[in-house]
């Protein structure tokens, strides 16, 4: 007999993994590809620990049939990767790489061999370094550019893509990106350059979203928003005023967007000498319908106000009691179940993936030449059981990716944050299932397995 937990997923509920372009690939100056603003970034001393790139990466670029053995070994149904644009596109527009197309082309069909989906990222931000010298995401002409690149991509994969998801995480692109200048391209303008960057980043989406409507009509596209649930450290006012802020910067920007074509009232009230500059239809533009939300949840925000009432933000708490995983960030399973149905409650998309999700921890291989990963699979039991009862509860889930098929070059971290459910010997490239690896792919099996029991006996 299948418990009931077991049975909540129906069969047709897509189980994946996702990686990023410039986080595995490698062979940077390979085959015609242009330069991007993290080659940039990661060259520039001091930026990256221990001044690492993802010069090599994990080698995707020439191991991608490994890696593909290695989804087919899990059983998954789809694969989430991204397109590097300054592979296509060396300059950013005008003449096309042929052969960086040919690299996609190839990764497509291996996977479609393997009875795996692709879902296709169009931008995980590895911006061409030629269009951030004209000022990039703050520069309206990025989103035409985006726009005609993605036309490019589509029209040589959209025969057998059908899942498309224009942007990845525009708010890490604005924030530390532009506002803060501690990840790509690290400029440091504050709230007015983060605005701009966003409001340019989701005109590019809507844009984007056009393009594959005209190119690829058949195809399901949307974008991937990182969106984290916000608690109030208690029930006072200024808390739960300052949560509400924090709320607004870190979802509500986005989510009002894309599918109400407003910015939150509160908010440009409170950024008011920093809002963007929004033109004629660009609203429009920018919530023009998807057929699906991405979301990448890893743990939740817990804020209180700040007592001098300078930032009306707050001020984040660390939770006393939790779990952490490596990046410092607190392991908060309810904190998915509860951001699903409040997106599905107030925003009422028509199909939800969880785009990304999963830990980091200090993996090491042991004597036996194994990594046994507990933390990971029980960060990624909880998490997917929370998801689980999001989905009885009437949530429309369709699927779920976890981050990530491979330890990677984690961005200013460098390769010291291991995300992955294989393990990367970064220095003959070898692959290592972790124990993750193998719990992932037996939860995979019964979840299908109890999928179709149940279409029997029902
Ligand atoms: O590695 C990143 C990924 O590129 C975007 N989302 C969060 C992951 C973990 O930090």
């Amino acid at each position: 007999m299948q418990n009931t937990r077991e049975c909540r997923f129906p069969g047709n509920f897509v189980w994946g993994a996702a990686t990023a372009a410039y986080q595995v690939e490698g062979a940077a100056h390979e085959d015609g590809r242009g330069e991007s603003i993290w080659d940039r970034f990661s060259n520039t001393p001091g930026k990256v620990r221990n001044g690492e790139s993802g010069e090599i990466a994990c080698d995707h670029y020439h191991r991608y049939r490994e890696d593909v053995a290695l989804m087919r070994e899990l059983g998954l149904d789809a694969y989430r990767f991204s397109i590097a644009w300054p592979r296509i596109l060396p300059m950013g527009r005008g003449a096309v790489n042929e052969k960086g197309l040919d690299f996609y082309d190839r990764l497509v069909d291996e996977l479609l061999d393997s009875g795996i989906e692709p879902f296709v990222t169009l931008y995980h931000w590895d911006l061409p370094q030629a269009l951030e010298d004209e000022g990039g995401w703050t520069n309206r002409a990025t989103a035409d550019a985006f726009a005609a690149y993605t036309h490019v991509v589509v029209r040589r994969l959209g025969d057998r893509v059908r899942h498309w998801i224009t942007l990845n995480e525009p708010w890490v692109v604005a924030w530390p990106g532009y506002a803060l200048g501690v990840l790509a391209p690290g400029r440091d303008g504050g709230e007015a350059a983060a605005l701009q960057a966003i409001h340019v980043q989701l005109l590019a989406h809507g844009k984007g979203m056009e393009v594959i409507r005209g190119a690829a009509p058949e195809a399901q596209a949307g974008i991937t928003l990182n969106l984290t649930p916000i608690y109030p450290a208690s029930e006072a006012e200024d808390d739960v005023r300052s949560a509400r802020y924090t709320d607004g910067r870190e979802n509500r920007w986005f989510l009002d967007a894309v599918f109400t074509g407003h910015y939150p009232d509160d908010m440009l009230e409170l950024w008011r000498e920093h809002v963007p500059s929004i033109e004629g239809r660009d609203m429009d533009t920018i919530s023009m319908p998807i057929d699906f939300l991405g979301i990448n949840n890893y743990s939740r925000g817990v804020v209180r106000a700040d007592p001098t009432g300078r930032n009306k933000l707050g001020l984040d708490v660390r939770p006393e009691n939790a779990k952490f995983t490596d990046t410092g960030w607190e392991v908060y399973p309810d904190g998915i179940f509860d951001l699903l149905e409040r997106v599905r409650r107030e925003y009422g998309p028509r199909r939800i993936y969880i785009t990304e999700n999963g830990a980091a921890f200090p993996d090491v291989r042991s004597h036996d030449g194994q990594v046994h990963d507990p933390e990971r699979v029980q960060y990624l039991e909880w998490y997917t059981d929370s998801i689980g009862r999001a989905l009885e509860g009437g949530v429309p889930l369709a699927g779920y990716f976890v981050w990530s098929l491979l330890d990677n070059f984690e961005w200013a971290h460098g390769y010291w944050k291991r995300f992955g459910i294989t393990y990367l010997e970064y220095s003959t490239l070898e692959r290592v299932p972790k124990a993750s690896f193998q719990w992932y792919r037996s939860f995979i099996t019964r979840r299908k397995a109890a999928a179709k029991e149940t279409q029997r006996v029902g």
